[in-house]
């Protein structure tokens, strides 16, 4: 495969990749982006998705399969709208989708739907997951038995309105020099359903070992969780939002602290950035999207694939997101 990011699906608008290796495939869960007409604002209305696709890979420069429709906001009991941000995790044959919905009071929860393939379909539990919410689910199986989500996202995914995971009253948030709004980890029951415990903020130090404070908004956790392992290392990235970065922070178990380490990618075209990065065939790869396809219109993204680097000493080389 070519060093230039490669559109996967041009026929069709899908965002937020989730990528996992099941039964020797790439398998991506996007989010599937159409032309709702909602005007654009700080609260990501326009981002207004109504069911997933499944897409697999036996290349990651091969041919992509598009399995169709596996999981409609329809299906869902408690659904009210906006399917954001999903992720898929496998344990004992099974396959479960974690993805954010509002409910019917429009507050964003996780769901958890069931599937006996990786590629669906997904059947909805009635419920979603007690004590779940926010966005951005992304899972870790971490290879001892143990599945970790980490999750939340700002502004228009509500991490704001929580505080030692109870909802405010208002949404706060914190002073410039104040320790950053975090991500959030929990790790998941033996059957994949719930939360096993309460979740723990994700707590990512600077060089001097103090946390990334809200004004450093080039650094700071805003969304897009996504988890991997490396040499031993837990790779914690996630985009930064308003600064369009997608950064890294590595740590030595799963609930970190995690320290600083830099930008895996530059700003793309388009509001949002959104990544999953995973190990294939000996090689890595980062996928994520952009708004090039669409001609800048930022609730209508595309999928991309671009092979990732690591430096001998284990950082990760930048990819500039506008090529
Ligand atoms: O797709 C809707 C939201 O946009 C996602 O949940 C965020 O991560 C951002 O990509």
């Amino acid at each position: 495969m070519k060093k230039e990011a490669r559109y996967l699906v041009p026929g069709d608008y899908m965002a937020d990749p989730a990528v996992h290796l099941f039964e020797g495939k790439l398998y991506i869960y996007p989010s599937h982006d159409w032309e709702s007409g909602i005007p654009e604002n700080d609260n990501g209305d326009h981002f207004n998705m109504k069911d997933y696709h499944v897409f697999s890979m036996e290349d990651a420069g091969g041919e992509v399969t598009d399995h169709g429709v596996v999981l409609r906001t329809e299906d869902i009991p408690w659904a009210g709208r906006q399917l954001w941000d999903c992720d898929v995790a496998r344990k004992d044959g099974k396959y479960y989708m974690y993805f954010p919905l509002k409910d019917r009071n429009d507050i964003f929860r996780i769901g958890v739907a069931v599937s006996e393939r990786p590629e669906g379909p997904f059947i909805p539990r009635e419920n979603p997951i007690k004590g779940s919410y926010s966005i951005d689910p992304a899972v870790l199986d971490d290879g001892d038995g143990n599945h970790y989500m980490y999750f939340g996202g700002l502004w228009g995914g509500q991490l704001q309105r929580y505080r030692d995971n109870k909802a405010l009253e208002s949404a706060a948030f914190p002073a410039d020099n104040e320790p950053a709004i975090p991500s959030r980890v929990v790790r998941l029951t033996a059957d994949m359903l719930e939360f096993a415990e309460e979740p723990q903020p994700v707590i990512i130090l600077d060089e001097n070992g103090s946390p990334l404070t809200a004004g450093d908004n080039s650094r700071r956790f805003f969304e897009a969780s996504w988890m991997h392992k490396y040499n031993g290392k837990y790779y914690f990235s996630y985009s930064t939002g308003d600064t369009h970065n997608i950064c890294y922070a590595i740590g030595d178990n799963p609930y970190g602290p995690f320290t600083y380490q830099g930008v895996i990618l530059t700003p793309v075209v388009g509001w949002t950035t959104h990544h999953a990065i995973v190990e294939y065939k000996g090689k890595w790869y980062l996928f994520h999207h952009d708004s090039v396809p669409s001609g800048g219109r930022t609730w209508l993204r595309s999928l991309k694939v671009i092979e990732l680097e690591y430096n001998p000493d284990g950082t990760i080389r930048t990819i500039e997101g506008q090529t």
